[in-house]
């Protein structure tokens, strides 16, 4: 897959790129990320890209010509066109069944903001998906350009050293995931529960089907209510 990112900001997601998970990808050719300066596009001799609000108001807003300059000469440097996310609090709210729609794409952009907005015509014009990363308020798409990098990258093949790990997580189900441990048995006076310990596997799975459920409807029965609503509409086996 080929992702670019667009920002007035490259530095922040640099570090980001450079370690772990996706500097692997990126090393095994699983994921290609290019990053781009929208400030590039700007035509003016001291490359500005935002202006104040026509009618008033406070703050400044991103100007279309950088933004609609940027994507064409990013689009145009690669075959196929690619599905194009703009990075705004009034996007649809992202989730995991959208990262793994994401992660069949053979390209993505994505287009981070900054300041109070994007001109209306960036929203209306660009052809783009919005997208959101939930109900607050950042400075900038470029968090969420990560948080959504990161979703998508980890699903493709090959991007997790196991790949029953991505299967086996909260949400890839619908419910949040069983409690976990490691040695040792005793920390702190804090004991591994014993059925880990007994060695019967269908016990353990069961243990953890009922720890996860359980932690569902306590902390999440938003969750646990849409699971429900989908396992009665699958035909009984
Ligand atoms: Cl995509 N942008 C900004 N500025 N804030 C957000 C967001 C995006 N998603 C949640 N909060």
């Amino acid at each position: 897959m080929r992702i670019d990112i667009l920002t007035l900001f490259p530095g922040i997601l640099r570090g980001f790129l450079d370690e772990s998970i996706m500097r692997l990808a990126r090393e095994k050719g699983i994921a290609e990320v290019h990053l781009w300066d929208i400030r590039d596009y700007s035509d003016d001799r001291h490359r500005k890209v935002d202006d104040r609000p026509y009618g008033g108001g406070p703050g400044m807003v991103m100007m279309p010509g950088p933004v609609f300059a940027a994507v064409e000469a990013v689009d145009a440097a690669a075959a196929p066109p690619a599905r194009k996310l703009l990075l705004t609090p009034q996007g649809r709210v992202f989730s995991q069944p959208l990262a793994r729609e994401l992660a069949r794409e053979p390209r993505l952009m994505l287009i981070c903001g900054r300041y109070e907005g994007f001109d209306e015509r960036i929203h209306t014009g660009l052809g783009a998906d919005e997208v959101s990363i939930g109900d607050y308020v950042l400075a900038g798409g470029e968090v969420p350009a990560m948080a959504i990098t990161e979703a998508v990258v980890r699903l493709l093949p090959g991007a997790l050293g196991d790949p029953e790990s991505a299967a086996l997580e909260s949400f890839e189900d619908g419910s949040l995931d069983y409690p976990q441990y490691t040695r040792p048995p005793v920390f702190r006076g804090m004991a591994v529960p014993d059925v880990l310990l007994c060695g019967d596997h269908a016990r353990v799975r069961q243990w953890r089907a009922e720890r996860a459920r359980e932690r569902t409807l306590a902390r999440r029965p938003d969750l646990a209510a849409a699971a429900a609503a989908a396992a009665a509409q699958q035909p009984k086996p």
